[in-house]
């Protein structure tokens, strides 16, 4: 069996009132030097986790680019998959999202069923986690291309019950998401609601271009800040992100 070693990790970070930090890389936008370079950079910050995926991912160098990274770093490699075919073998754990805040059966289930065979033979940590989709002032490629709608990003409440539901479903992890590249990223009041709400592990993620807002997002109670965007334009960034949501030590 795969062993929970990441899931582990997440939550001694939260026991321990530490927030974690994940760059998002992208790898429809990168090429194997650059994801070297990127592996550095993060290391270099001591960031916590690197997510890997994209909502399109058409590119095929997936499993060159995981394997350069991992020849760099020891930072934990974990999918952020768009679709079950970019499952690779190469990470060391997955996150088994299923979109809790929209309708579309497929997403919540209909693809976890075809590629289960798959992803159990993948042999990666599979973490299970509820993911919600919030308004980002424009639809993204998450809201597009899953066919459902995001929640408004002024009803707290609403992200507040799927949140709970999700948890109560038996997802590890709640992922609230504006999507990449998202105009307004998830207000601090419902990162806020949702978190008092929950008691796994809270990921936030989506339109965050400063360290000052992943500082707040993670005092109003996130546990790992997601970024992707703001790097691909700036990778000085994740120094200086990785600083701001690391001073944060004790959740409110
Ligand atoms: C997207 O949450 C991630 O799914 C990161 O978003 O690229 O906007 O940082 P950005």
């Amino acid at each position: 069996m795969p062993s929970n070693a990441i899931y582990t990790s997440i939550l001694q970070l939260k026991q321990s009132q530490q927030k974690g930090f994940a760059v998002l890389i992208d790898p429809d936008k990168i090429n194997s030097a650059k994801a070297i370079q990127l592996a550095n950079l993060c290391n270099d910050a001591k960031v916590d986790y690197i997510f890997f995926g994209g909502s399109l991912m058409v590119s095929n160098h997936v499993d060159e680019c995981i394997k350069a990274i991992k020849n760099h770093t020891n930072i934990p490699v974990v999918l952020f998959p768009g679709s079950p075919s970019q499952v690779s073998c190469f990470a060391d754990a997955l996150l088994y999202l299923s979109l809790i805040s929209g309708r579309n059966a497929e997403m919540l289930i209909g693809q976890h069923v075809t590629s289960a065979p798959l992803v159990r033979a993948s042999g990666l940590e599979i973490m299970s986690t509820g993911y919600i989709v919030v308004d980002g002032g424009a639809p993204t490629t998450v809201s597009y291309m899953s066919g459902s709608a995001s929640i408004p990003a002024d009803k707290a409440d609403i992200a507040m019950v799927t949140a709970m539901a999700g948890e109560m479903l038996g997802k590890k992890l709640i992922y609230m998401d504006a999507g990449s590249g998202a105009k307004q990223p998830i207000s601090e009041s419902m990162i806020q609601l949702v978190a008092k709400n929950i008691t796994v592990p809270l990921i936030v993620g989506g339109g965050i271009k400063d360290p000052e807002k992943a500082y707040l997002n993670c005092k109003a109670g996130a546990d790992i800040i997601v970024i992707g965007n703001a790097i691909e334009k700036d990778d000085n960034l994740i120094k200086e992100m990785a600083n701001a949501i690391h001073a944060v030590k004790v959740a409110i």
